[in-house]
């Protein structure tokens, strides 16, 4: 196994008040030009970026604690990905491989094979953003069943354009006044432990949903179901065990075709290639975005030969997907993700962070829930004493965090998570002062 090798100093280090004058200049251009609708979590513009921190303009070095929600699991800037990046791009930036095909298509497709859960025959097609990836997994679905409702669950997301708003849970700020949005989506209940009655477990609580489900919509009109292994932007909820494999199982019996996103979970991030692999789950769609290339805009839709190929030629594609220089990064990215051994890291990550975040749990009140699987993990803030969500306290944490040099997103349904996604090329050593930094924080706020 390779150890990560760093371009950039691996060290927390502020120059200036965060943020520094060359990023309050920025953000003054910023408002004359860029919509006002974009919103950004740290008020520092980059300028580099490698292993586990960010540079910013006036060079304050911040570790990293989100890779840009879940993409930079390599690392910004790994010297594996910038090198294949700049190799292809010196060939050819684009030529559309519904034009003229090229090699990296469908060498990415056969790595996708490989990586995926399960040993069936499968097929890949290729998009550029995660959006896209389910948008196209709902058109798969739909065709290949010839049914047309689906099913999200409560603290979905799946995207933001018109049809993934739809399959999204969260109105403020994904959805409010973006409607009409698309027909035939059902929601339904998950599974989220911390919330749900006491003692529900995942068979139990995929029990409920699949009950609704026969009652509203009917299996013969029902195409697919769309769940997150992890839900991510809801929160970070780990359904109970058992729940995804009920679910699984029941939509294969029922001809229902079963959609993973792993969008934010796969690629490493939870310990394993996908989070589905920890309950041997097999989806017969799985999709894909962010860790696949390194930061370069991909994203993919996996699945069973059969439904994939029954669309007929020419219903799917798009100018840029599968761009060359994007499956270029995404190939040296899997070559490094094995090279690194990151699902390993991913789970060493876990074993670092977890025990400690549960002992500040038991110390500090406002801490009502420690969870996650491997480097995709969350605390829960709520008022002390109760299981009422504070995300006043989970803005002010997060603002100190940054102000003091630790780059943190939040996240959940009731806006009270904080979540931890670093690189999985985080040093050791960085990510505990990350940590030193978020228990003093959680311990003078609370
Ligand atoms: N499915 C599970 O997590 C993207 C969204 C951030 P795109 N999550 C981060 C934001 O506020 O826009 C995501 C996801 C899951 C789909 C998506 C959508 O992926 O690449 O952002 O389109």
């Amino acid at each position: 196994m390779t150890e990560p090798t760093y371009r950039l100093a691996q060290k927390r280090h502020l120059t200036s008040a965060i943020p520094g004058q060359r990023s309050l200049e920025l953000t003054a251009r910023r408002r004359t030009a860029v919509a006002a609708g974009v919103g950004s979590s740290v008020p520092v513009y980059a300028a580099d970026a490698d292993g586990g921190v960010i540079v910013d303009v006036d060079g304050n070095s911040l570790i990293d604690l989100g890779s840009g929600i879940a993409v930079t699991s390599v690392g910004a800037s790994h010297p594996g990905v910038t090198a294949a990046v700049a190799e292809q791009a010196a060939r050819f930036t684009h030529t559309c491989f519904m034009v003229t095909p090229y090699e990296g298509y469908v060498h990415v497709a056969e790595q996708l094979s490989m990586i995926t859960p399960g040993e069936h025959e499968k097929r890949s097609v290729l998009f550029n953003s995660g959006a896209e990836a389910v948008e196209n997994a709902v058109k798969i679905a739909r065709l290949a069943t010839g049914r047309s409702a689906v099913v999200a669950f409560d603290h979905a997301y799946h995207g933001r354009t018109n049809l993934t708003m739809a399959l999204t849970a969260k109105n403020v700020p994904y959805k409010s006044h973006f409607g009409p949005f698309a027909p035939e989506i059902y929601r339904m209940p998950g599974s989220y432990p911390y919330r749900d009655e006491s003692g529900l477990t995942g068979e139990q609580a995929a029990e409920h949903a699949i009950s609704r489900i026969e009652k509203q919509i009917g299996t013969d009109s029902l195409a697919a179901i769309i769940y997150e292994p992890i839900q991510g932007e809801g929160g970070f909820i780990v359904p109970a065990p058992g729940f995804l494999p009920t679910l699984a199982a029941w939509a294969r019996s029922n001809g229902v075709v079963f959609i993973a996103d792993e969008v934010q979970t796969g690629f490493a991030r939870t310990g394993d290639w996908f989070a589905c692999d920890h309950e041997g789950v097999v989806p017969d769609l799985i999709t894909m975005a962010k860790g696949i290339a390194g930061g370069m805009p991909l994203a993919a839709v996996t699945g069973r030969a059969e439904l994939l190929d029954a669309v007929h030629a020419g219903g799917l594609g798009g100018t840029y997907g599968g761009n060359p220089v994007a499956c270029a990064a995404a190939l040296a990215t899997i070559e490094a993700m094995r090279d690194l051994k990151l699902p390993a890291r991913a789970r060493r990550i876990e074993t670092l962070v977890v025990p400690r975040l549960q002992r500040l749990a038991a110390e500090v009140p406002t801490i009502g829930d420690v969870r996650g699987r491997g480097a995709m993990l969350a605390i829960e803030l709520v008022r002390p004493g109760t299981d009422m969500p504070n995300p006043e306290l989970t803005k002010a944490v997060a603002e100190e965090l940054i102000s003091q040099g630790v780059l943190i997103l939040t996240c959940g349904t009731y806006g009270n998570v904080i979540r931890l996604l670093p690189p999985l090329v985080i040093g050791d050593e960085l990510l505990s002062e990350a940590l030193d930094v978020l228990e003093a924080v959680l311990r003078t706020r609370s």
